[in-house]
């Protein structure tokens, strides 16, 4: 009862609207999916968007078919058909679209229909399958220089006030996402960067403050969510951003994720208390410096404890996550993590098992350790199981542990 709106999505539907298409958004979080096959069953058909990411794959590949009976062209996006489009091409998909999509589907779409789904030649960050089958995959589209020319997220497209009323009814507050930056410049080794690369790029602190005082204004959250993945990467946007909010009077609480890394300094921290920052999510994952250094992660123990420490200082709660099971880890490891957080004392931790995503660094290494349990289309990329690891028991007790270690829920 936590949900967020799907902003890849809001933002592709206010580009392609802007640019004159006819747009709709169906959001699946508060449908059934009797709801959504409905919409595919009434009137003529057009073309379908799906977004995926490794955990809907089945619910995805279902779709695609589904729609694909029904006469839709259908349009694959975000980070899980960029891994895999000849797979989601050969269950059906006209089109999938690698990276951003604002820019390829006001191009793709009009392709689509005037040239049909077999000869997308040349429509950059797009791949279709020729006449012949055989997977075609375009040259990269050049990322968009300026964020700021984009249009807000299309909110207006569904019920975001009920996303609002839900958080408040379950949490006491209402909550509203937004995003300040796209992509990410740092190498762990698990994270996925299928769509937006490992470059940064920054929206200007004028443009996201107009976003937040119009969310305010018209949605009157109690707090936002800055789902940016580093959201105190770069030092000097911050305090520019934080001082247009003042010269607002715009002070709302929030929370965010970010790197210790990014936050070995008081300024930051005294910038964060003052915007509002209520909960720093920090990217912990591990207690031991030698898996840490494997995850390429960039991050020592001292700046996790240093940056919980600061937070705390700061009267800002540390929500911090933490990953089981990573190449090379040992009991000793688990056992250092354990004392990691018994020392730096998260308010909240949730812990995940580490799991291969395609077109990572830990993927790769793993090779054909990575063994599917079931067929692709059936599975999503957390079906693996990954040869030589702990049962999955283990790594349930080490969860009990790290409980106990925390003195929390
Ligand atoms: C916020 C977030 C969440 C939130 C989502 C809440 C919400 N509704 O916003 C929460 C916490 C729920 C979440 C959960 C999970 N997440 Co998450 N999440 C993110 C995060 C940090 C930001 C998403 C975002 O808003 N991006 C900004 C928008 C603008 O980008 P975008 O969505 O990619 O959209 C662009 C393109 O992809 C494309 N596009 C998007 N949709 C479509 C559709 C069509 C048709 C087309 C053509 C193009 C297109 O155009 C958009 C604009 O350019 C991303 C990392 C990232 N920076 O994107 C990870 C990320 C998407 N999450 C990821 C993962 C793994 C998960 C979980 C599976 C984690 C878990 N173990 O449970 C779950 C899945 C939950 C679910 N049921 O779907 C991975 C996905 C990897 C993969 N290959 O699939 C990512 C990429 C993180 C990472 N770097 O590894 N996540
Ligand atoms: S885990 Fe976070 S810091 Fe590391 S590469 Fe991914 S987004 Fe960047």
């Amino acid at each position: 009862m936590k949900p967020y709106p799907p902003l890849g999505l809001l933002y592709l539907s206010a580009y392609l609207k802007q640019r004159g298409f006819g747009v709709e958004v169906f959001d699946s979080t508060f449908a059934d999916r009797a709801d959504l096959l409905a919409r595919l069953d009434a009137g003529a058909p057009g073309t379908v968007g799906l977004y995926t990411n490794l955990i809907t794959r089945p619910s995805v590949v279902a779709l695609v078919r589904y729609a694909k009976e029904r006469g839709w062209s259908v349009i694959l996006g975000g980070p899980e058909s960029a891994n895999y489009p000849g797979e989601y091409l050969r269950c059906g998909a006209d089109a999938v679209v690698l990276g951003e999509g604002e820019e390829t589907m006001a191009e793709l779409l009009p392709a689509l229909r005037g040239r049909g789904p077999h000869a997308l030649h040349g429509i950059a960050g797009t791949a279709f399958l020729d006449d012949a089958g055989q997977l075609v995959p375009n040259p990269a589209r050049a990322q968009i220089a300026d964020l700021d020319a984009l249009p807000w997220p299309d909110r207006e497209a569904i019920d975001t006030r009920r996303y609002v009323d839900v958080w408040r009814e379950h949490h006491g507050q209402g909550s509203v996402n937004l995003i300040t930056a796209r992509g990410c410049p740092y190498k762990c080794q698990w994270c996925s960067h299928a769509v937006f690369g490992f470059t940064h790029r920054r929206r200007g602190v004028v443009s996201c403050a107009d976003e937040l005082e119009h969310i305010v204004e018209r949605y009157q959250p109690d707090q936002v969510w800055y789902a940016d993945d580093v959201f105190t990467i770069h030092h000097r946007w911050l305090f520019q951003y934080a001082a247009e909010l003042t010269r607002r009077g715009l002070r709302i609480p929030f929370e965010t994720i970010s790197r210790a890394d990014r936050m070995q300094k008081d300024d930051v921290w005294q910038t964060l208390a003052a915007m509002g920052c209520w909960r720093i999510w920090i990217g912990a994952e591990s207690g031991s410096q030698r898996i840490l250094d494997a995850m390429q992660r960039g991050v020592t123990i001292d700046e996790v404890l240093f940056a919980a420490r600061a937070a705390k200082r700061h009267g800002i709660q540390v929500g911090m996550f933490f990953m089981w099971g990573y190449e090379g880890e040992t009991e000793d490891d688990v056992e250092a993590t354990l004392d990691l957080v018994r020392r730096a004392d998260p308010d909240v931790a949730l812990t995940t098992v580490a799991y291969p995503i395609k077109g990572t660094g830990y993927f790769e290494r793993l090779g054909d350790r990575v063994v599917p349990t079931r067929p692709w289309a059936e599975a999503t990329d957390r079906d693996y199981d990954v040869a030589g690891r702990p049962s999955r028991e283990y790594y349930r007790e080490a969860n009990r542990r790290l409980k106990a270690a925390a003195g929390k829920s």
